[in-house]
């Protein structure tokens, strides 16, 4: 629930801010603004995403003259739930959460998506919601609803905000709010990340002329807070039970550290950030499901949050094996059936497991696991193969260049395009569980919204994590973000494909896998039992659209790959601009 919390005076104030007023503005509400910004950018943000509106005026105002100062970058979205999304990305890239402003009424509904997957994925996130002011609350005034609560224990903090009226150590108040946004959001006392909400009340005059002078450099604090603090002693693992090392999504490279350092076997969901190293075990699906493998296993460490298998929930749920599952910030656990045994901030192997781990029967535990997934991948050399080159090729080559794609060809092809200096992003459906199936062990810095798995805001996701990866002198990343969505996907969120004229347009690359609509249903028990044509009505959702025609309308480049060959050169051709690349796909 929101709670109510005395920001004015518990704070020790800052000697200086980045900016200061050429003239007084007028209005308490522009100088509130300035003064929360303002100290924003002290304490490292760095990204502001707005969307228009009346009450919220003052606030995008002052937003321009920081922008003119090179003091934050601003994005403007139309749309608040893709500006929400936006936010997102560019949190889950950089580290640290993003400005969102919007103005009152259903403006601030339509940030609840984003809100509740920074939520579950505890991605930091600052919500600046413009609002009425308590006279012109529950009286049916124009666009006012109740927005204090309206994230429930969504938000890690929601503070109503009276609005400014001009009384001296206004912008004292505003200080401190901007102090426990920030901190709160990243979780810097509470090892739990996410977003926060300051619901901003504003009276008349809702803004004035506003010319800001920069006096000092920013500066610059670090960004999300280490994730096992010091207190936090990582729980130790002696050797032992013949242990297997999971990693599920945001689980980061400790996942794999831990299995080599102790010769465990590691299945490594795609987007973990931990699918590489000498222990990844690709084809896990069908290895535990096997007695010889999966039944052996007595001890499971989670890393993470697994969403991609049935088979890793079952085995948590096994009688006869143990589960420790390890997450660095956050306070909800993974958990499945309540069955897990042990919650750790962090772990470590001790030197005793160390030491067993080079031993012959420690090596062939995790070295059996390893082979026989190598061998059920062999399988399918034939889709595998390396990109050919054109020349010289025999006519079965010939015939597999013309083939139309698959998806598992589509899958191999864009991993294969995608380098550590690149970011790739992956929808949910079909696709991601395509390449978690198959890729091999490649440090390739992989997203997902995995917090709830939503169709929505894909794209405007993959932006924010293409811009703050490209942003600044120090770019995160030189190379191209790629997004692989399905198609109604991909139409969830075409709102976002509208960048304003004039801002940054990444080196973003949509590939939209086209199956006419939503065919990870096929797959469902029910698609077995219910008539088709009414799968096809209500899950299937069959779409046409016009997929190029939707890209020239948004100013994106189009591309389309029907065949292996053009799909090999369109992933390894430069982008420069947004583009949109159209991969047809047999349902
Ligand atoms: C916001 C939201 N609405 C609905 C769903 C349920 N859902 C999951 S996958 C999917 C269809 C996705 O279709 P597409 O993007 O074309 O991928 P495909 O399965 O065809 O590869 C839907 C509607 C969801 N995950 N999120
Ligand atoms: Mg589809």
């Amino acid at each position: 629930m929101p709670e109510t919390t005395d920001v004015s005076g518990s704070t020790t104030l800052p000697d200086t801010a980045p900016v200061r007023q050429v003239t007084p503005s007028g209005s308490p509400a522009t100088d509130f603004s300035v003064a929360l910004l303002a100290e924003f950018v002290s304490l490292g943000v760095r990204d502001i995403v707005l969307s228009p509106g009346s009450r919220s005026q003052a606030l995008a105002l002052a937003a321009t003259e920081f922008e003119r100062l090179g003091l934050l970058r601003l994005h403007v979205r139309i749309d608040e739930r893709g500006a929400g999304f936006l936010a997102l990305g560019l949190a889950i890239e950089s580290g640290l959460p993003a400005l969102v402003v919007c103005t009152s009424g259903t403006a601030v509904a339509n940030l609840h998506p984003a809100v509740l997957e920074a939520h579950h994925s505890v991605v930091p996130m600052i919500l600046l919601t413009a609002d009425r002011p308590a006279e012109l609350r529950g009286i049916r005034s124009n666009q006012t609803t109740v927005q204090p609560g309206i994230f429930a224990d969504a938000v890690r903090l929601c503070e109503d905000v009276a609005a400014p009226d001009g009384t001296v150590g206004e912008s004292d108040i505003a200080i401190a709010l901007a102090r426990l946004a920030y901190t709160t959001a990243q979780g810097t006392q509470t090892n739990n990340p996410g977003p926060v909400q300051l619901n901003l009340a504003f009276r008349e005059p809702l803004s004035a002329a506003v010319e800001l002078e920069a006096v000092a450099a920013a500066a610059s604090l670090p960004g999300r807070p280490d994730a096992a603090s010091a207190a936090d002693p990582p729980h130790p693992l002696p050797p032992g039970p013949r242990t297997v090392v999971v990693a599920g999504a945001g689980a980061g490279p400790a996942a794999e550290e831990l299995a080599r350092l102790a010769g465990w076997p590691l299945i490594a969901e795609v987007s973990s950030g931990a699918r590489f190293g000498p222990n990844l075990v690709v084809a896990y699906r069908e290895l535990l499901g096997d007695a010889d493998f999966g039944g052996q296993v007595q001890r499971v460490i989670v890393f993470g949050h697994p969403t991609l298998s049935r088979e890793i929930p079952a085995l948590v749920l096994r009688d006869d094996v143990e589960t420790i599952v390890v997450a660095p910030a956050g306070l909800e656990w993974y958990n499945p059936g309540h069955r897990v045994a042990k919650f750790a901030r962090a772990v470590a192997a001790t030197d005793e497991a160390v030491a067993v781990a080079g031993t012959h029967e420690a090596r062939a535990w995790a070295g059996r696991w390893v082979m026989a997934s190598r061998s059920i991948l062999a399988e399918d050399t034939e889709l595998d193969a390396p990109a050919f080159n054109t020349h010289g090729l025999s006519k079965a080559e010939f015939a597999a260049m013309k083939a139309p794609v698959t998806r598992a060809m589509l899958a191999d092809a864009v991993w294969r395009a995608s380098w550590p200096h690149d970011r790739l992003v992956l929808g949910a459906s079909r696709l991601i569980r395509e390449l978690d199936s198959r890729v091999t062990g490649k440090k390739i810095p992989v997203h997902a919204n995995r917090g709830l798995a939503g169709i929505d805001g894909t794209i405007a996701t993959a932006l924010g994590i293409a811009l703050a990866s490209q942003a600044g002198p120090h770019p995160l990343s030189t190379g191209t973000t790629r997004l692989l969505v399905g198609d109604v996907t991909l139409l969830h969120d075409a709102g976002s494909l509208l960048i304003a004229p004039g801002e940054v347009r990444p080196r973003l690359q949509v590939i939209v896998g086209n199956d006419g609509g939503g065919t990870i249903f096929d797959g469902l028990e029910v698609a077995t039992t219910a008539a088709p044509s009414a799968i096809d009505r209500v899950l299937f959702t069959p779409q046409q659209v016009d997929l190029e025609a939707l890209a020239t309308a948004y100013g994106w480049d189009y591309a389309r790959a029907a065949t292996r060959s053009t799909l090999e050169s369109a992933l390894t051709a430069p982008v420069a601009r947004p583009t949109l690349l159209e991969v047809p796909l047999a349902r």
